[in-house]
């Protein structure tokens, strides 16, 4: 008989559930898409590579996870990474050391796409170089190939994850791959090493290479439930984020149709994931910044670090027109407001509620870079709850004031707010009665 999957706003009971950032990332992906894995039977990858840093932390380990999705820590899940990503093997093989060092089997649960594009070293290389020749200064990247891995996609000089099974051929194609990076960056890789490399770590990656689109297509018709993880958020969408200050990626819940094959009507669940004040990592315009004082404050208490490259994350107030914006692409059925517990001491909390430029009321999200970082922002400015939510078990212990601060948010959004996360721990996640 068929199971009947209802629509549902937390994602317990949809067959398809995905778990996309609102803002530019480290919203507390990880965490979530950790939380309900457990009812899934399936998660997936879909977009990024190891740019990404999802953090998990449960009992005493702290997992920060860049390839592998964040529901491998249950014993019988199935991960795959779909065509969507960027492959580095030498830091997916870690990871799985990692995982499997915490007592963890993991390594005949994960599934590689042999449509997902490879990250050789002449896109890393290829990465440090273009940024150190943007006059700029460059987007900050994370120098983990990103850019680079995707534009040999789009160019067709691109190595697939299956060309691995045609030893020879793939030879070929990395050799023609190289000259191009040669003559167009002048760099200087050692690719005979590299080729000895993936020719040594092929055979335990070989067992991890399959056709996704029908493990994927098979299991939805079987009844099986995927839960597609995102990396980074739509801001830093290539198509929709504050571009050229984006990954290369598509973030969104379209992502998880091209990245993973998945049916768009078969989406029945998207759960946006909202900080409670707002991050980002890298260069490019951010409206709510706030340098010194309260930004400082965010960014001490909220340990805002990369997890990837350990940079400082700048800091500011929730900008609702960000995540407006971004749910006009994703249409949030619900939303996870996390890091409640990092306002806790704050006497008064703004939330960015419109933009203005040159004195006139925006209705979107400006797309010219020049245009957005001169946007005047208009702030609500709500009580603080000076409480610690840390504490709280359950969402009925949560401070008046802080209910409050969730109900705003969900009416000005017109979204319910499913989950608020008071503490980084599994455990720390309160469900919405
Ligand atoms: P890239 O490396 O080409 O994807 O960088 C392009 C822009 O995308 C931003 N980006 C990120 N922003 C937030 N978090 C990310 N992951 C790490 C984390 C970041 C880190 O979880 O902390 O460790 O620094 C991430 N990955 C990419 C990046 O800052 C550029 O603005
Ligand atoms: P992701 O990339 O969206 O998965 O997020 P990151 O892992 O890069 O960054 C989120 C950080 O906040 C991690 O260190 C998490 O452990 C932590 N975190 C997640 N949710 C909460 C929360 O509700 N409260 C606190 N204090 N920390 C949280
Ligand atoms: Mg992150």
């Amino acid at each position: 008989m068929r199971r009947f999957f209802g629509i549902c706003s937390t994602g317990r009971h949809s067959q398809v559930c995905a778990v996309v950032g609102s803002q530019w990332g480290d919203e507390g992906k990880g965490k979530l898409v950790d939380i309900l894995a457990r009812d899934y039977d399936i998660i997936g990858r879909f977009n990024g590579g190891a740019n990404a840093g999802h953090t998990v932390i449960v009992g005493g380990n702290k997992f920060g996870f860049h390839l592998l999705p964040c529901g491998v820590l249950y014993p019988k899940t199935l991960n795959v990474l779909g065509n969507g990503v960027v492959m580095h093997f030498q830091t997916m093989l870690e990871e799985i050391e990692q995982v499997e060092k915490a007592g963890i089997k993991c390594r005949d649960r994960i599934f590689i796409s042999d449509r997902a594009h490879i990250v050789t070293d002449w896109h890393l290389e290829a990465d440090g170089a273009q940024e150190k020749s943007m006059k700029s200064g460059g987007i900050g990247t994370t120098k983990r190939g990103i850019g680079p891995t995707y534009s040999s996609k789009m160019m067709r000089i691109g190595l697939r994850v299956g060309d691995l099974l045609h030893w020879e051929t793939f030879k070929d194609k990395y050799l023609n791959m190289a000259e191009f990076y040669k003559r167009a960056y002048g760099l200087q890789v050692d690719g005979a090493k590299e080729l000895d490399t993936l020719e040594k770590i092929r055979d335990q990656i070989k067992p991890m290479i399959v056709d996704s689109v029908y493990m994927i297509g098979e299991s939805l018709q079987k009844g099986k439930r995927i839960l597609a993880e995102g990396a980074n958020a739509l801001m830093l969408d290539i198509d929709y984020g504050s571009y050229p200050y984006v990954t290369s990626s598509s973030t969104g819940v379209a992502g998880a149709c091209t990245g993973l094959g998945i049916p768009p009507s078969k989406i029945q669940t998207v759960i946006g994931i909202v900080k409670a004040y707002t991050t980002r990592v890298g260069a490019g315009p951010f409206p709510t910044e706030i340098t010194g004082g309260v930004g400082e404050h965010l960014q001490t208490k909220g340990k805002e670090f990369g997890v990837t490259t350990g940079r400082k994350r700048r800091c500011g107030w929730l900008d609702l027109n960000v995540v407006k914006y971004t749910h006009m692409i994703n249409n949030y059925t619900s939303v996870n407001i996390t890091k409640l517990d990092i306002l806790d001491e704050l006497p008064e909390i703004w939330l960015g509620v419109g933009y203005k430029l040159n004195g006139v009321n925006l209705k979107s999200m400006p797309s010219s870079l020049e245009d957005l970082s001169k946007v005047e922002v208009e702030y609500e400015k709500l009580p603080g709850w000076k409480t610690d939510t840390s504490k709280c078990t359950n969402w009925n212990d949560l401070p008046q004031q802080a209910k409050n601060y969730i109900d705003r948010v969900s009416k000005i959004l017109g979204i319910p707010v499913t989950w608020v996360g008071t503490g980084p721990k599994r455990e720390n996640m309160l469900a919405n009665p």
